[in-house]
């Protein structure tokens, strides 16, 4: 005799609905805590607007015109809430098999994530958060549902009328309901309300990515110089002598990425300065710009690491800007702060003296990414980025050492941060094979601001040899270098050292990077295969 009552299949339905809602929230919230870039309803929807043939797209624009993409994303919404509401009554039928069906389009959602954006594991983040959650609460809101058909009152018959057999099941069904209710309407709340919060974020960052997209930015007054063909070691393999864009490094203590819109962008020179200054975004671009490839790197980065990146950076000079505002004598640092509040202190006569200390708008020919300081940012050669390169700048206030300290000053990093000088070797990878013969090794060098001289390669701690070092683009960029090398089988530990153009050889104590940066020579231990 069949024990269960009709199913209830369209509170499954929206049990797999606040499931998939929730998820959705949770992920969007994911990738506006990490990047903008990772939203996994952004990356499914631009995978959709690449996929459909172009006379969908003519038809939709001519439709919905401006509103194409509300409408997509209406669209996606319901199309996610159909498979949602499969899922929960799929699951309802049988255990797990919605659950899969939720886990497969977090799959789906992780894929377009990985095809449209730079391939690192953060971006796996956001949509397998939002897999995990809508499975999770599946299988939290499902057996709930189970638990209150268990309960129900069971074919009533004319000797035993429903109010009768309610009278034992009944409190039990409806508490059984309750839980089933009470879970669902928690679930649906949480998704709305941070649906609501992800969308006034995506609502910023999208006005912004829009602005940015309209801008163009002039011809530099001042152009970098052409690459030189010999600043490029040629060896497969080494790190790209400038960073694209995407592949470059980030770091900040923004929880989400700044939306600064460059309309309403100012920047203020404020502090111990003969008269206060204002600038606008158009004030900005209608200065005589310079263009310049700059390395920047992170203080935290440990030997051998990867927080520093080479770009062609675009920028007004920062010592014209601070030339206007008169900075009195008694000055001697320069305390800038971003969108967010974040600060670095920079000693001004760094700001002051002949390097290219910019106020930068643009990176490797585009308008900054949000990520790395849209729409304004600094760039100063021969600094960490800790002391100098405070992205979505908003104020530059003359100042003291004594008086202020950046962020991470008092939090144990040093008050100065000049880069100091280092290698990487990068090619061949630590710990991965090689044939024996002749071992190719190259890597970089850098010591912005004084340029690099030599690098050299020792193996199991022999005599240094002098590696080939490619022309720099300039001393504010790091150096490609090569060294070909003949190895027998067996194992190696290799080791660079670089010294700079004032003759300073590389520091070789191994030193963490607190408090103002970390040293020692990059070691890598190679295995030659016969
Ligand atoms: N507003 C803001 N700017 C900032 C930071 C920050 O936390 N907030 N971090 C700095 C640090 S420590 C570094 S190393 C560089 C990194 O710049 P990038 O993310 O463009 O590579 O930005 C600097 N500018
Ligand atoms: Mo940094």
């Amino acid at each position: 005799m069949q024990a269960v009552p009709r199913a209830r299949g369209g509170w499954a339905a929206a049990a797999g609905i606040a499931a998939a809602g929730a998820g959705v929230a949770v992920g969007e919230l994911a990738a506006g805590v990490l990047s903008p870039s990772l939203s996994p309803l952004t990356a499914v929807g631009g995978a959709v607007i690449d996929a459909v043939p172009p006379g969908v797209k003519d038809w939709a624009i001519s439709v919905f015109g401006t509103a194409d993409k509300a409408a997509l994303l209406v669209g996606m919404a319901l199309v996610i809430a159909a498979l949602a509401a499969l899922a929960g009554v799929l699951e309802y039928r049988r255990r797990f098999t919605g659950a899969a069906v939720m886990g497969i389009f977090g799959l789906a959602g992780a894929a377009a994530v990985l095809t449209r954006s730079q391939m690192t594991p953060m971006s796996l983040i956001p949509p397998l958060l939002a897999a995990g959650a809508a499975v999770v609460l599946l299988r939290v809101l499902v057996p709930r549902l189970h638990a209150w058909d268990v309960s129900m009152p069971v074919h009533p018959t004319a000797s035993q009328p429903a109010a009768a057999a309610g009278t034992t099941a009944g409190p039990v069904a409806a508490q059984s309901r309750r839980s089933f209710f009470q879970f669902l309407g928690v679930t649906a709340a949480a998704s709305a309300a941070g649906g609501v919060l992800a969308g006034i974020w995506r609502g910023a960052t999208m006005a912004v990515t829009e602005a940015r997209a309209r801008i163009t930015l002039p011809a530099a007054a001042s152009p970098a110089k052409p690459v030189p063909a010999a600043a490029e070691s040629g060896v497969a393999g080494t790190t790209p002598l400038v960073t694209p864009n995407r592949d470059f490094y980030r770091i900040d203590t923004a929880l989400s990425v700044p939306a600064v819109n460059p309309d309403s962008w100012v920047l203020k020179v404020t502090g111990k300065v003969a008269r206060e200054v204002q600038l606008s975004y158009a004030d900005l671009l209608a200065k005589p710009l310079t263009e310049r490839h700059i390395t920047i790197a992170c203080v935290s980065n440990g030997v051998g690491g990867d927080l520093i990146g080479n770009a062609r950076w675009l920028g007004w000079p920062v010592r014209e800007l601070l030339a206007l505002a008169g900075p009195q004598p008694d000055a001697d640092m320069v305390l800038s702060r971003s969108a967010d509040g974040w600060t670095a202190g920079t000693p001004l006569e760094v700001l002051t003296d002949n390097r290219d200390a910019l106020l930068a708008v643009g990176m490797n020919g585009e308008p900054l990414p949000l990520e790395h300081g849209f729409p304004v940012r600094l760039v100063v050669p021969g600094l960490y980025g800790y002391v100098s390169a405070t992205k979505w700048v908003t104020e530059l206030k003359l100042t003291r050492f004594a008086d202020d300290a950046g962020y991470w000053t008092p939090r144990g990093w040093s008050e100065r941060g000049p880069i100091k000088t280092s290698s990487r070797i990068d090619v061949p990878r630590s710990g991965r094979p090689v044939n024996a013969g002749t071992v190719v090794f190259a890597g970089v060098a850098w010591a912005q601001h004084t340029g690099i001289r030599k690098v050299e390669l020792r193996i199991n701690r022999g005599p240094w040899r002098e590696a080939d070092l490619a022309t720099g683009i300039s001393a504010d960029t790091w150096y490609q270098w090569k060294l070909d090398v003949d190895l027998t089988p067996g194992q190696y530990e290799v080791q660079v050292r670089a010294t700079n153009h004032a003759g300073e050889l590389q520091d070789e104590t191994a030193r963490p990077p607190a408090p103002d940066g970390a040293t020692g020579f990059h070691t890598v231990r190679v295995d030659v295969k016969s």
